[in-house]
């Protein structure tokens, strides 16, 4: 039998703004298999967006939803699992809103390791407001703020929240949904910052410009600057230039979790004892 997505989607929203091919679907799609893997009720679950094509997530989910402002919606995800750390918390930004104007809130979020499942769609460039450059618009590529070729340096999400401290750390594309689905159901399972650096493809407003007007196009693009972790870290370091290893990249099932700190500390405060680190 078919899968029934409209369980999990507010039907009424549809058809979605986003453009015809986006990745973002394939996305929406895959989280909304994960949650129904996982046997997580929507009740328990809230959607926290930001501003973006990507921040149009929490519009569709048919859950607890907030869809904030740019850039802020890792700190109000924190709000929203410190006051119910029992409740399955999903943060959904652009690299814009994630990296760029809320990246010191990601990078604050993984150090906390807070129990948060963050996706990033990573489209490479400011697709909401007709491409400008964002943290991870390749060299040379075109852009409306850049239109003889972005200068400013790649930057690997994933490399930064490792260096962070987020517990769980992973890569995927829109290529591949199936190895999507896979990740997100390790990441969403997992006690602590989940992580997730998905590749998708923008190939109205990043790729009509840089010689990838179809999704098909853009599709490849991003096939060919992705590979398994495992053949990844066999490479010689020069061949690795311009390459994203996929799969999970860090999985630390030791490190703290900020809610369960911080219910130490209330039980402290609470019968007047010391906090056990
Ligand atoms: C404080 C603030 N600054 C700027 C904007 C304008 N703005 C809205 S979305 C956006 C960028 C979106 O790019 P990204 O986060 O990469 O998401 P995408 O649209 O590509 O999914 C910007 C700059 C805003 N809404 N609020």
């Amino acid at each position: 039998m078919a899968f029934d997505y409209d369980e999990y989607l507010r039907v009424n929203k549809m058809p979605t703004l986003w453009c015809w091919g986006c990745g973002d679907g394939v996305i929406l799609k895959a989280v909304i298999r994960t949650i129904d893997k996982l046997g997580w009720n929507m009740d328990d679950v809230c959607v926290v967006s930001g501003i973006g094509c990507s921040g149009r997530f929490s519009s569709y989910m048919n859950c607890n939803t907030i869809h904030t402002t740019h850039g802020r919606a890792v700190a109000y995800a924190t709000g929203v699992k410190l006051a119910n750390p029992d409740k399955k918390v999903i943060c959904v930004t652009g690299d814009g809103d994630g990296l760029a104007i809320g990246g010191n809130h990601t990078i604050h979020g993984c150090r906390r390791n807070i129990d948060i499942n963050h996706i990033v769609i990573n489209n490479f460039i400011y697709g909401l407001t007709n491409s400008q450059t964002s943290p991870t618009t390749p060299q040379g590529m075109w852009t409306v703020t850049m239109k003889k070729g972005n200068i400013d340096p790649t930057f690997d999400a994933c490399n930064l929240a490792i260096a962070a401290g987020a517990s769980f750390v992973g890569r995927e594309s829109v290529v591949d949904p199936k190895k999507l689905e896979k990740l997100f159901i390790k990441g969403f399972e997992h006690k602590g910052y989940s992580f997730f650096d998905i590749f998708s493809n923008c190939h109205i407003n990043l790729g009509r410009k840089n010689k990838m007007n179809s999704a098909r196009s853009h599709l490849d693009w991003i096939d060919s600057i992705t590979l398994s972790k495992s053949k990844y870290d066999k490479m010689e370091e020069e061949e690795k230039k311009g390459l994203f290893p996929t799969g999970v990249l860090k999985q630390d099932n030791e490190a703290k979790e900020y809610t369960q700190m911080y219910e130490k500390v209330k039980q402290a405060h609470q019968n007047n004892t010391t906090v056990e680190f």
